[in-house]
C-alpha cells in the first residue's frame, strides 16, 4: 500500500470536507533555534500513531468531514510572498464555505489566515494561546516576524478583538500594552468558561502556538518558556471549544528536530486532533 503523509484519517476530496488543513512550513524570522519548516509533516506522522477517538470529547473523526490537501509552497526568503500565498489559499477555502486550519510554519502565518477570515468575517475575533505577547511592532528590523504577528494582527483587527492566554514572556512594553488593554487572562479552565460563555456566536479565529504548553511536555519548539499548562489541562479547556463559532485556526511554532524523542509531534497531533473534533 502506498502510504500517503496526511493527517490521520483525513478523507481526500476536498469538495465534501467543512474543513479543509494545509500545512504553512514557514522559517524565515524564526529568530532563536530554526525547525519549524518541518512542522506539518511531523504532525502528519505523529497522527498515525494516534487513535482517531477522542475520549474527553467522545468523537471520533470519522465522524467529521474533513480533508488534508498538503503543504503550499512556500519559499523561505520572502515572508511577505508567503503570507500574500497564505492568505490567497485561505481566502480561496473560505469562498468554498470551508474552514481553514493552517499547520504551521512559525507564527508569522497567521497574519495570512487572519487577513482573509477578517475580509468574510467583519466581526472576527482572535484568541491567542501562546507563552509569547507577539506584540512587538518591530523585530530585527521588520514587521513581518513571528515575535511581531500578534500586533500585525490588532492592526488589522484592533485590539479589542484580540483575547490572549497564558502568555508568561514579553517585553516590558510588550506587558505594559497588556495590561493597558486589559486583554490578557489566565488560561485555565475557569477562565475560558466564563470567557467563551460571554462570546455567543462572535465568528472566532483560534491561533495556538505550542509553546503555550510547558516545555517539559513539549520541548521541540524554537522558543520554549518555562512555566505554562499541562496538556491534560489544556485538553480540558478544549471541551468549552464547540460552544465557539471557530471559523479559522491554526497550530504553530512545532521544530520537531529540537525533540530527539517525537514526543513533542505526538503532542501536537493530539492537539490538533482534538482541535478538529471541536469544529
Ligand atoms: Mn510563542
Amino acid at each position: 500500500m502506498i502510504s500517503k503523509n496526511t493527517f490521520l484519517a483525513a478523507k481526500e476530496t476536498y469538495v465534501n470536507s467543512d474543513i479543509v488543513i494545509f500545512g504553512c512550513p514557514l522559517d524565515t524570522s524564526t529568530s532563536f533555534r530554526p525547525g519549524t519548516r518541518f512542522g506539518p509533516d511531523s504532525i502528519r506522522s505523529a497522527s498515525e500513531g494516534l487513535e482517531t477517538y477522542s475520549p474527553i470529547l467522545n468523537l471520533g473523526l470519522e465522524e467529521i468531514n474533513f480533508c488534508d490537501i498538503g503543504n503550499l509552497q512556500i519559499g523561505q526568503g520572502n515572508s511577505e510572498l508567503a503570507i500574500s500565498e497564505i492568505y490567497k489559499k485561505s481566502k480561496q477555502i473560505y469562498t468554498d464555505k470551508k474552514i481553514p486550519f493552517a499547520l504551521g510554519g512559525e507564527h508569522l502565518i497567521t497574519l495570512g489566515l487572519v487577513n482573509a477570515a477578517s475580509e468574510f468575517f467583519p466581526d472576527l475575533r482572535v484568541i491567542h494561546l501562546d507563552a509569547h505577547a507577539d506584540l512587538r511592532t518591530s523585530y530585527e528590523g521588520t514587521n513581518l516576524s513571528h515575535a511581531c504577528v500578534m500586533s500585525n494582527v490588532e492592526v488589522k483587527i484592533g485590539t479589542k478583538k484580540i483575547s490572549h492566554f497564558g502568555i508568561r514572556s514579553g517585553t516590558s512594553s510588550e506587558w505594559r500594552k497588556l495590561k493597558e488593554n486589559k486583554n490578557l487572562f489566565p488560561l485555565d479552565i475557569k477562565t475560558m468558561g466564563n470567557f467563551i460563555s460571554e462570546l455567543s456566536d462572535s465568528p472566532i479565529y483560534l491561533t495556538l502556538d505550542l509553546d503555550v504548553l510547558n516545555p517539559s511536555e513539549l520541548c521541540g519548539t524554537g522558543c520554549p518558556e518555562p512555566g505554562g499548562i499541562s496538556f491534560t489541562d489544556l485538553n480540558q479547556i478544549f471541551t468549552f471549544f464547540d460552544r465557539l463559532n471557530v471559523v479559522g485556526l491554526d497550530v504553530v511554532e512545532l521544530s520537531p528536530m529540537l525533540d530527539q524523542s517525537g514526543l513533542s509531534s505526538i503532542v501536537a497531533a493530539k492537539v490538533v486532533r482534538e482541535l478538529l473534533l471541536t469544529l
